[in-house]
């Protein structure tokens, strides 16, 4: 097992970089959340006046997420109103955008009813800055959304911004046209914010959940006071996490991220398909198919909901290349879907390099994205497994072998792979189990051989004055202090020559020259034996869960480490360049064993038979 402080220390950093807090576990919301599970996947939908523009203001391209423009441009409101009146998405079909979300496999739909631009993308009566009062479409296009949601058995969600408002004068966030000094945030709040929300709420049937953002300078009292209103119209809507103040249903992570663990509760994270939310024209950087998958058993493998964007033009269509991978996960999810639905996270705490786990009673899946040169090997299941399929082959049982180490207290499990994968994204492997799936929690060893050290498990000793924090990503950040020490402790099943290898990151989004910096020199200690170098810039990769980060990776030794047992390990920065501010960052530390556990060969040819044994008659496990 994982030693207990390190857990503590692991999940209480966690906890500080997420957006917002755990909700009270109450009967209501057991009750109201538990379509919210069952689904896991959702469509996002901004759509709004910043369609028009696109990404251009007078000419000129406007740099950042398309639904910011107004912000960014610092556009006057009297100037930004105008789009309004060019506002006619006459292509606009909702049965065709509900259709697509369905294919898909999303369940839920989220869309913006109100954005940051105070505009309502809704009939209202509490302002005339509304979609059927402002524009020449006048549809009520939630109407229409609504019935066709009802229609396809999709649920359909708000989002509404419910304090930056650059429209309204007291709303937050416009500072180029009101002081923001007058504002009178509660007059807002009273004579806009909540007659909204009761209009979303009264006049599209049941909805699923409104999604608050962007909570900024909101009290608690008028949090809670939106959650209450939103829960006394409709008890079964959710209320999401950036309502801020802790009182949401469910937490949000922060746009784009994907934390490096399982979470112990309910969390969602909303995911861009290029680099916008709103339609920009010129962003054509769209996450492969591939990655969406990756992303998507990712997330429900630690416990969360992905909730993946699209951005419909001014015409009101969804962008084509949107339309075509969000098809594609659909393809994948009427194979695999199974392994998704109602799926719960993996019993394994920590990240897989070869891909995702999810469960349900009874079940293993495996999402294996490397597809094995011979036998998948998976280390420290304790429940016995009895058959395992492709669900792509459901009727084809899957060879596997259950063995248990007595030496190095290990079980292993072998399955027997067809030499190619039946899906070129993502393949999943279903095991039945003997009951609830149980495994050894602790960081261990896998079957390649390599160790993996997360700094979100680690042990954290921070000098007096350190700004070192563990990020959402799991990535250690702000690391200037030469007294920083992150400790692990992990159980070695094989010994071995390992090279030690440092995973540095960077430190903002977009891959470039100003995001990370390195020639910090570090020593890792492991087993008590020391290896040190330089953190240098040779040897850059693509994130394989999230390729829009880049990782640095710099061998800075060898160890030798025999086996089996606990092997505590420390990492410490000796010098630290900080001159672009950036410092050290960390995402893990990496023992690669030079030769791997087991050859990747199944057994032996003398043994060969064992590895032929009809599922179901498989060696025992341990119970
Ligand atoms: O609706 C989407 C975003 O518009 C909203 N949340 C998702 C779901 C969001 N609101 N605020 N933020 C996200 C944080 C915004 C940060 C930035 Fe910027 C906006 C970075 C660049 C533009 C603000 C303006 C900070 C720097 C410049």
């Amino acid at each position: 097992m994982m030693c207990r402080r390190a857990v503590i220390a692991a999940l209480s950093l966690s906890l500080v970089s997420s957006v917002a807090a755990p909700a009270q576990p109450d009967a209501a919301r057991e009750k109201r959340i538990q379509w919210w599970r069952q689904a896991r996947f959702g469509m996002f939908i901004h759509w709004g006046l910043y369609a028009v523009p696109a990404g251009e203001w007078k000419g000129q391209p406007i740099a950042g997420i398309g639904e910011w423009i107004m912000n960014r441009a610092k556009i006057p409101v009297k100037e930004y109103e105008l789009l309004a009146g060019r506002f006619n998405p006459v292509k606009f079909d909702a049965d065709a955008w509900v259709r697509v979300a369905k294919e898909a496999g999303q369940q839920y739909i989220v869309i913006t009813s109100k954005h940051h631009d105070g505009f309502a993308m809704f009939g209202s009566k509490a302002s005339p800055y509304n979609i059927v009062d402002a524009t020449p479409f006048k549809r009520d296009v939630m109407k229409e959304l609504s019935a066709a949601c009802q229609k396809h058995g999709v649920k359909l969600c708000f989002y509404y911004s419910q304090s930056q408002d650059w429209h309204h004068p007291d709303g937050l966030g416009n500072t180029w046209d009101y002081d923001d000094a007058k504002k009178n945030f509660p007059k807002y709040l009273n004579e806009l914010v909540k007659p909204h929300v009761r209009e979303i709420l009264t006049q599209y049937g049941p909805i699923g959940l409104i999604w608050f953002d962007t909570p900024q300078r909101i009290t608690r009292e008028q949090s809670q006071e939106l959650t209450d209103l939103v829960h006394s119209i409709q008890p079964d809507a959710l209320v999401s996490g950036r309502i801020g103040n802790e009182v949401g249903d469910y937490r949000s992570m922060g746009d784009n991220q994907i934390p490096a663990r399982v979470m112990d509760y309910d969390w969602e994270t909303p995911v861009t398909l290029n680099d916008t939310w709103g339609f920009k024209k010129d962003d054509q950087n769209w996450k492969s198919t591939q990655t969406l998958i990756r992303q998507l058993v990712d997330v429900v493998s630690k416990n969360g909901n992905y909730l993946l964007n699209v951005g419909p033009t001014s015409e009101g269509v969804i962008p084509q290349p949107s339309v075509d991978r969000l098809l594609e996960v659909g393809k994948w999810i009427k194979v695999n879907g199974a392994a998704v639905y109602g799926a719960q996270p993996s019993p394994y705490p920590y990240e897989f390099e070869w891909g995702s786990i999810t469960a349900k009673p009874g079940r293993l899946y495996l999402h294996v994205i490397d597809w094995p040169k011979r036998d998948f090997m998976l280390y420290g299941l304790r429940s016995k497994v009895k058959s395992a399929h492709l669900l792509a082959a459901p009727g084809t049982p899957l060879k596997f072998m259950q063995i248990q180490d007595r030496t190095a207290k290990l079980s292993v499990l072998r399955i027997t792979l067809p030499a190619s994968p039946p899906d070129k994204d993502v393949s999943v492997v279903a095991l039945e189990l003997d009951g609830k799936p149980t495994v050894e929690t602790g960081l261990a060893q896998q079957p390649d051989g390599k160790v993996t050290l997360s700094p979100i498990f680690a042990d954290v000793t921070k000098a007096p004055d350190s700004g070192l924090s563990i990020d959402a990503r799991g990535v250690a950040t702000r690391w200037f202090n030469t007294g920083d020490k992150l400790s692990w402790k992990f159980r070695l099943y094989r010994g071995g020559e390992f090279r030690v290898v440092l995973v540095s990151s960077e430190t903002r989004g977009a891959a470039g020259g100003d995001n990370w910096e390195g020639g910090h020199k570090v020593t890792v200690t492991a087993g008590g034996q020391s290896a040190s170098g330089a953190v240098g810039d040779g040897d850059r990769r693509k994130n394989a869960r999230n390729p829009r980060w880049q990782d640095v990776y710099s061998e800075i030794g060898r160890v030798k480490l025999s086996a089996p047992g606990m092997v505590d390990v420390t990492v410490k920065a000796d010098s630290i360049t900080a001159a672009h501010k950036m410092g050290f960052t960390l995402r893990e530390v990496q023992l690669v064993k030079i030769e791997p556990n087991i050859p990747a060969r199944a057994v032996p040819a003398k043994k060969r038979p064992a590895t032929r044994r009809p599922a179901g008659r498989a060696k025992s496990g341990p119970r």
